[in-house]
C-alpha cells in the first residue's frame, strides 16, 4: 500500500461515523421486539436487525474488506477482499431501548480472518448513542474522542488516557451468580470512600464512564454461566483493545482479553477493563 492508496481501516471508521446519525435516527419506531433470536439465543430487538443490516451492506462493500460479522448473524459475510476484517455489535445494550437509555454500537477491525484473538486488532471503537452522539477509536496505541453531528465528525481530545485515579464501578450479572471471589473483591471496591457506583446495563455506557473518570467495569464469570455474557469478537476484543491503548488494563480472569483464544465466532469471555491497579488487584483476588 502507498500513501496514496486508500486505507480500509480509514474507511471502516469513516463509515461508521457516517453512519451514527442515521442508525440513531433509525430507533424511532423499532424499538419492539423481532420474532428473532440472535445467535447466542438472546431475542433481538426490530432495531438490532435493522442496523446490523445498514451495517453489512456498507462495510462490506469497502475496498479492502474481507469479512464482515456481527453479533446478531450466525454467518461471516465474505466480502471478498483480503485486507481487513471487521467484527461488529451493531446495537450494544439494546435491552435499553424499551426504557430509552443509552446503547452504543462497538468495532473491531482486525488483520486476521474471523474468529481472530485480540492481537490481531489493528483499530477498535465504539459509538455513544447518549444526549449526545460520540465516538471513542483506538489505533497505532492512541484513543480519540470525537462528537459526531449528521456525517460530521470532530475531534474533542486525542491522546486519550484512564485519569489515575478511579471513581466509578459497575459490575454485570445477577448478584446471586457472582463466584464468591468475585463478590469479596466488589465488597472491596464499594468499600472505598473514593469509588462510586455506575452501572446503566449497556456495556458501552458503562464502559465510557470508565473510560472517562477512572475505575473498572466488569461483566463476570457466573455460576450458571461460565464464560460470562459477553463476546469476545464483537465485544470483549474490541473494548479491551482500546482501554489497553488508554493505559489501562483488560483481564478474562486470569490474562489479557488480548491473549484469549477464540474457538468459535460466537465465543462468550468474562470481562474486566479499567485502571490497570483494579485489574491487578482483580486477579489476585480470582487466584
Ligand atoms: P444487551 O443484552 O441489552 O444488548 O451484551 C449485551 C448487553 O446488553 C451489554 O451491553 C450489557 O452490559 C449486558 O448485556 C447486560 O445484560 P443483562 O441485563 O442480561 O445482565
Amino acid at each position: 500500500m502507498t500513501a496514496s492508496d486508500p486505507d480500509p481501516v480509514d474507511d471502516v471508521v469513516a463509515t461508521i461515523a457516517r453512519s451514527a446519525a442515521e442508525i440513531r435516527q433509525g430507533l424511532v419506531g423499532r424499538r419492539g421486539k423481532a420474532d428473532e433470536e440472535n445467535p447466542s439465543g438472546e431475542t433481538q430487538a426490530e432495531a438490532d436487525i435493522w442496523a446490523d443490516e445498514l451495517l453489512a451492506d456498507r462495510l462490506s462493500s469497502i475496498d479492502g474488506v474481507g469479512q464482515y460479522a456481527s453479533e446478531e448473524r450466525s454467518e461471516i459475510i465474505d466480502a471478498g477482499d483480503d485486507q481487513v476484517y471487521v467484527a461488529v455489535d451493531p446495537l450494544d445494550g439494546s435491552s435499553n431501548l424499551k426504557s430509552n437509555n443509552t446503547m452504543g454500537t462497538v468495532f473491531g477491525i482486525y488483520d486476521e480472518p474471523l474468529p481472530a484473538p485480540g492481537s490481531a486488532l489493528v483499530a477498535s471503537g465504539w459509538i455513544l448513542y447518549g444526549p449526545i452522539t460520540t465516538m471513542a477509536c483506538a489505533r497505532d496505541g492512541s484513543v480519540t474522542k470525537y462528537e459526531l453531528t449528521g456525517g460530521g465528525r470532530t475531534v474533542v481530545e486525542e491522546d486519550v488516557t484512564l485519569p489515575d485515579d478511579p471513581l466509578v464501578y459497575g459490575f454485570g450479572g445477577r448478584v446471586p451468580h457472582w463466584h464468591d471471589d468475585f463478590r469479596a473483591y466488589v465488597r472491596e471496591i464499594e468499600s472505598d470512600p473514593g469509588h462510586k457506583l455506575r452501572y446503566g446495563g449497556a456495556m458501552i455506557g458503562d464502559v465510557n464512564q470508565v473510560l472517562t473518570y477512572g475505575g473498572i467495569f466488569a461483566y463476570p464469570a457466573l455460576e450458571d454461566s461460565p464464560r460470562g455474557k459477553l463476546r469476545l469478537q464483537f465485544e470483549g476484543n474490541p473494548i479491551a483493545y482500546l482501554i489497553e491503548a488508554a493505559g489501562g488494563r483488560s483481564s478474562d480472569g486470569t490474562q489479557s482479553i488480548l491473549e484469549v483464544e477464540p474457538t468459535d465466532l460466537h465465543d462468550r469471555v468474562p470481562l474486566h477493563v479499567g485502571n490497570t491497579e483494579l485489574i491487578d488487584r482483580l486477579e489476585a483476588a480470582l487466584e
